[in-house]
């Protein structure tokens, strides 16, 4: 483990980062520590983020797709946390100066509707969610040119910086559904079957991954679950996510 004043001091560097929309370089580069400090260290950035008033709205998983895990060489789940200054809602204008350099991925999401008991070996995550949504998830690393380690992508709260959701409907399957992407002239298709075989993996990953990183999960709150596909970068205009049989959800990237 290293020595809290570390962990709190590369938070700050991470968040005035974010704060400057400014990269900076792999905190791998000058820092040795592990994946249990990296996890310190994204609580202590959200806690920053909190400090300012944020609250929590959800939590998210990385790297659930072989697509993404290949773009970004690396081989396991990650958890990150999002906060209500996240928030896109459907449709609306998204700042593109808020960032500093955003992709924009095809996601799914789940909606809690009832808190999730953590320490019961017994919980049933599948009961603790009422709705299912497409999600569009913009992420900016806050490392030059998104090159990062394991644990920095840890520590960067997963590079989330905002998200959007579509129309809730009553939670049901929503395996293998085409999934398409229009982000400005780009067009990626791929299908829910590439995250982790099955969305609802995702929430069993999800749960595993709270447990272990201590993660609260809490009724009301958001799950993205995931890219079904590569990210590709967000541009101006409309960027539209379509998921077959479960709607659409969109944002339009402004200066
Ligand atoms: C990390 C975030 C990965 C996903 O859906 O796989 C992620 C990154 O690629 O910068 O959000
Ligand atoms: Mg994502």
């Amino acid at each position: 483990m290293i020595p809290a004043d570390t962990i709190d001091e590369l938070a700050r560097r991470l968040d005035t980062a974010q704060t400057t929309r400014t990269d900076t370089p792999s905190l791998a580069d000058t820092h040795e520590f592990d994946v249990d400090d990296a996890y310190a260290i994204q609580a202590a950035l959200v806690a920053l983020r909190e400090a300012r008033g944020e609250r929590t709205a959800g939590v998210k998983l990385g790297f659930t797709s072989k697509a993404k895990m290949a773009q970004m060489g690396v081989s396991d789940v990650i958890v990150g946390r999002l906060t209500d200054a996240m928030r896109v809602a459907d449709g609306d204008d998204v700042d593109l100066a808020r960032f500093i350099h955003p992709k924009v991925e095809p996601e799914v999401a789940y909606r809690l509707c009832r808190d999730v008991d953590l320490d019961d070996p017994a919980t049933d995550i599948e009961s603790c969610v009422d709705a299912v949504a497409p999600a569009l998830e913009i992420i900016d690393s806050r490392y030059r040119d998104f090159r990062f380690t394991y644990g920095d992508v840890v520590a960067d709260n997963t590079s989330a910086s905002a998200y959007a959701v579509g129309p809730w409907r009553p939670v049901a399957s929503v395996s293998n559904r085409a999934v398409r992407l229009i982000a400005g002239g780009t067009e990626v298709t791929g299908s829910t079957a590439a995250i982790l075989g099955d969305p609802v993996r995702a929430l069993h990953a999800l749960l595993d991954m709270c447990r272990r990183r201590r993660v609260p999960l809490r009724a009301g709150q958001v799950v993205l679950a995931g890219a079904a596909t590569a990210a590709v970068p967000l541009p101006e205009g409309v960027t539209r996510c379509e998921v077959a049989g479960l709607g659409s959800v969109s944002v339009r990237g402004v200066r």
